[in-house]
């Protein structure tokens, strides 16, 4: 059993979590539009992963007997001005996401929703990686610089693969949240 105000809550995050994997797709779509098909990748491996952040919520939501009720998803920025600035922009709303998470699991805890909880410890450390994904890649274009070693990274990070997180079974069941 969930709480409609928690039952809201979680919905918004869950259209967040959609607009993130909008905007990553629309960096994949710049990087490809560079011929950067690594950078590509990386960016459309990571809206696949927000596709189940989005989810495992949403199935959550669904096993503890609540409403999701959608919101509007903004159109993403899709300027800018080198792979650097994407990764910029990727730090500052996974920041911002983060931020979100950490305001969920305050409501939680002062409804005192120990299921709800026990979920968002998993977005807590998810958001860890978050962060630390395009800080360790930043900090690589700051040390190799947008020339030459910006094909060094394109072919990095065209070997990411998405794979499904542990105890979430991609499509439709909603029983299937670990
Ligand atoms: Fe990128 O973590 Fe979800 O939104």
């Amino acid at each position: 059993m969930i709480g409609d105000k928690m039952a809201k809550s979680i919905s918004q995050q869950i259209t967040r979590e959609l607009y993130s994997a909008y905007l990553y797709v629309g960096m994949s779509a710049y990087a490809d539009g560079i011929g950067l098909k690594g950078v590509a990748n990386w960016f459309f491996v990571q809206m696949q992963e927000e596709m189940v952040h989005a989810y495992k919520f949403y199935a959550y939501v669904n096993q503890q007997g609540g409403k999701v009720s959608l919101g509007g998803i903004d159109k993403p920025t899709q300027d800018f001005t080198s792979v650097k600035d994407a990764f910029k922009k990727t730090l500052e709303h996974e920041r911002t996401v983060t931020a979100n998470i950490n305001q969920l699991m305050a409501q939680a805890k002062e409804e005192k929703d120990a299921a709800t909880e026990i979920l968002l410890q998993w977005y807590v450390t998810e958001q860890i990686e978050e962060e630390a994904n395009p800080t360790e890649i930043l900090q690589k274009l700051n040390l190799a610089g947008e020339g030459n070693g910006l094909f060094l990274i394109d072919a990095e990070l065209a070997k990411r693969t998405f794979v499904v997180p542990a105890g979430v079974q991609v499509g439709y069941a909603p029983a299937a949240v670990a």
